[in-house]
């Protein structure tokens, strides 16, 4: 309540960022309006969102938070900076709560500036395993927020692409998408499905052989340089940026530079030895890589090391 005006019952946005980036919590009350608020405004987008330039578009997260607010101060605060996020802000980490109230309170606060995408982790099947459930659990002591952020993940864009020219899904392309007008037509507001072009979308990875083939992960599927080629060809693109996977530099060019994967979470798992990276894109569409380390580590996160488990490789 806000007593000295005696009108706003509510804190605006702007006081719920500033809270966040002391990595507060928020009541529960600001989070299930944000998720609300969210909701109406991305449904609206396109399964391939249109992004201007410039922009900076910053790959998979993990719930590192305090990697995220090492990132922010290299790469600039929005609305200063234009973010496109890729999606995997939640599991793995200790901070998957904080770290994605924040990426959706920036949405909803600069909604022509943030640009949110899923990552195949934005799924309930997956945070039950991978940790983002347990958090919510142990946070807000009840599953109303884990519910209130995986039914809005039902409802983020599949991809992005910027200026007509870039490309950008989490994971990679699908057998059964040519054209991004296909990408355009599918249905979307579900939860992420086994198999098919959403699944493909958020799963698949590139690799060094050409064709398809079968993913390792279990889900999607591998693609080579000639189906990079080939999807670029038919619809007008320069490159495909997506996130998805661990690279050590923070960024990899693939396919002769008609794909690049950028990895944002630095030391991911806080046990890996990776740099992170984000991909600043120029208002006339020039590239350039920010690599960064991770935050100096604390409370949890120290004895992260010694437990983390194997799953994640
Ligand atoms: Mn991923």
């Amino acid at each position: 309540m806000n007593a000295r005006l005696g009108l706003e019952e509510y804190p605006t946005y702007d006081s719920m960022i500033e809270t966040l980036l002391k990595h507060q919590f928020l009541p529960e009350a600001d989070v299930l309006r944000l998720c609300d608020r969210a909701r109406a405004l991305i449904s609206e987008e396109s399964n391939v969102t249109n992004v201007r330039s410039p922009v900076t578009v910053v790959g998979d997260i993990h719930g590192q938070f305090h990697d995220m607010m090492e990132m922010f101060k290299m790469g600039g605060y929005a609305p200063d900076t234009n973010y496109l996020f890729l999606g995997d802000y939640v599991d793995r980490g200790y901070y998957s709560v904080e770290t994605v109230t924040l990426v959706v309170a920036l949405k909803v606060r600069f909604p022509d500036r943030v640009t949110i995408i899923r990552g195949n982790h934005e799924s309930r099947q997956i945070t039950q395993v991978y940790g983002f459930y347990d958090e919510c659990m142990r946070k807000y002591g009840h599953a109303g927020i884990w519910k209130a952020f995986t039914d809005l993940f039902d409802f983020m864009p599949l991809s992005a692409c910027i200026e007509n020219q870039i490309f950008c899904p989490h994971g990679g392309l699908s057998p059964s998408i040519d054209t991004l007008d296909q990408v355009r037509k599918i249905d979307r507001f579900a939860e992420v499905p086994h198999e098919g072009p959403v699944c493909d979308l958020v799963w698949s990875d590139p690799d060094d052989r050409t064709g398809w083939g079968m993913s390792p992960r279990g889900a999607g599927y591998t693609f080579g340089q000639d189906i990079t080629e080939q999807f670029n060809h038919n619809n007008g693109l320069t490159l495909i940026a997506r996130a998805h996977q661990l690279v050590m530099e923070g960024f990899l060019w693939h396919h002769d530079k008609a794909l690049v994967t950028i990895f944002s979470a630095p030391n991911y798992c806080y046990r890996c030895g990776n740099q992170a990276a984000i991909m600043e894109v120029s208002e006339t569409m020039e590239t350039n890589f920010l690599q960064f380390d991770p935050a100096p580590r604390r409370g949890e996160e120290q004895q992260a090391q010694k437990r983390c488990p194997d799953y994640f490789l």
